[in-house]
């Protein structure tokens, strides 16, 4: 019996799958490599449903002999330790973002005489399709809230994006571009600013605006999207009002709350020392941590400790201390700030955090040291990127220059080229005709 290897994801099953491991199966004996949730994740595609549920399903289709995983999205290791007569693959990966892994497939087979089968990709059923098709209908809470953790688990870096409205939430759901190596990449999520949700509300940064009308925010923005959401809670308040922020951010499927440790009128970290800011006590903020961890009731959500040493200038040393300590005290993740343009001072933090804790997430927002891309802060061990204020601020210049030009010209005619069509905006949100 001849060895047949079909590597496959496997999240959403559909006939398109069944038609390559029928195909498959008429060649020998199949072994599944099940990719492992990071395997998937180094392709950007995380899957919906974990490894283990994903293999009872493979496991039990007639058409499948064995199922081992496969760790990563090169196939080296399983073909090296299996060393199979066939591999089988749909033909989409001849010009997608997996050609690398192609290449190096068709390198090793050329070792030993092993031959790669590729079957016609069913265009009229696939992945894509099907994961658009379930991002119309929408997700449950618990699955929206839950999405964060396992993402953050599964992919080198996870990149989230400000959203301050559902349309802004529309961007960070939607937009996809091509990078230089042909993958196809996204946002895996989104962040809800204090910053830009006061900014569009006409407010300034100080925790003016009250929890519930940043729900409201966020409520809008969940109606249109599926991403999970990262929550910006400034200090948390004191402590006693965190707990109920805790329960009402889980309540709504938010997967993650970042507080900052300040005390007292808070002000932008962007400001820096121009303005007068205080950071709270080790001691205080461990207890408020602990608080809003023993507040929540799900096991996903994330409390987040974000640690402002570094934009007070208050020293390297008092960043990592307050980093373990508050990792200690409960949080789930840390997040450090800085403002100034040279990376260096993220760059040092994250190194020497990473020597005592391999694993607990690190988050970064690069608005001012904007030079390093996410591959570079994935590699040096950062887990999140958020992109924290860049939506508002792309959008407000475009719509001042339009009223001034309306100002200027005493009519719209010069403004239409720097607005969208009326075409293009009727047809933006779907069902509108
Ligand atoms: C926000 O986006 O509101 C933040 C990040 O807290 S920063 O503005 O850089 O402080
Ligand atoms: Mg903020």
């Amino acid at each position: 019996m001849k060895k047949v290897y079909v590597a496959m994801i496997a999240d959403l099953l559909h006939a398109g799958h069944i038609n390559i491991l029928k195909e498959a199966s008429k060649l020998g004996s199949v072994t599944v490599g099940l990719f492992t949730d990071k395997a998937a994740g180094e392709i950007d595609d995380v899957p919906y449903l974990d490894y283990e549920k994903r293999k009872e399903v493979i496991e039990n289709l007639k058409f499948v002999e064995d199922v081992i995983p496969q760790a990563t999205s090169s196939y080296k290791e399983n073909i090296e330790n299996l060393k199979p007569d066939f591999i089988v693959h749909g033909d989409d990966w001849v010009n997608n973002s997996q050609r690398k892994y192609r290449d190096e497939v068709i390198e090793l087979l050329k070792e030993y005489g092993g031959k790669l089968i590729e079957i016609e990709y069913s265009k009229d059923i696939n992945d894509l399709q099907v994961k658009e098709t379930m991002s119309k209908l929408g997700i449950s809470t618990g699955a929206r809230l839950g999405r964060l953790r396992k993402l953050i688990n599964a992919k080198p870096v996870v990149k989230i994006l400000e959203v301050h409205n559902a349309l802004s939430g529309l961007i960070a759901e939607n937009a996809k571009e091509t990078t230089e190596d042909g993958s196809e990449v996204t946002f895996d999520g989104m962040w809800s600013s204090s910053l830009t949700d006061s900014t569009s509300k006409g407010k300034p940064d100080i925790e003016a605006v009250d929890t519930t009308a940043r729900l409201t925010t966020i409520n809008e923005i969940f109606e249109a999207t599926t991403k999970p959401l990262i929550y910006d809670a400034d200090t948390g308040g004191k402590p006693e009002h965190f707990e109920f922020t805790v329960r009402s951010l889980e309540r709504t499927g938010v997967s993650a709350v970042i507080i900052e440790d300040k005390t007292g009128l808070k002000k932008n970290s962007l400001f820096g020392n121009d303005v007068k800011q205080t950071q709270d006590s080790i001691e205080n903020f461990c207890h408020k941590i602990k608080v809003g961890k023993s507040a929540q009731i799900t096991k996903e959500f994330m409390v987040i400790a974000r640690i402002e040493s570094l934009i007070l200038e208050a020293g390297m040393d008092d960043a990592l201390k307050r980093a373990f300590a508050y990792v200690d005290a409960g949080a789930d993740g840390v997040m450090i700030h800085s403002r100034l343009k040279d990376p260096a001072e993220i760059i040092e933090f994250v190194t020497k955090f990473r020597e005592k804790d391999s694993h607990s997430p690190v988050v970064v927002v690069p608005t001012s040291f904007n030079s390093v891309t996410t591959d570079e802060f994935a590699k040096i061990g950062v887990n999140v990127v958020i992109y924290a204020n860049h939506m508002l601020r792309a959008a407000y210049p475009g719509m001042m220059n339009v009223a001034k030009s309306i100002l200027k010209n005493k009519r719209s005619k010069e403004a239409e080229p720097d607005c969208m069509a009326i075409k293009e905006i009727l047809e933006l949100i779907p069902g509108t005709k």
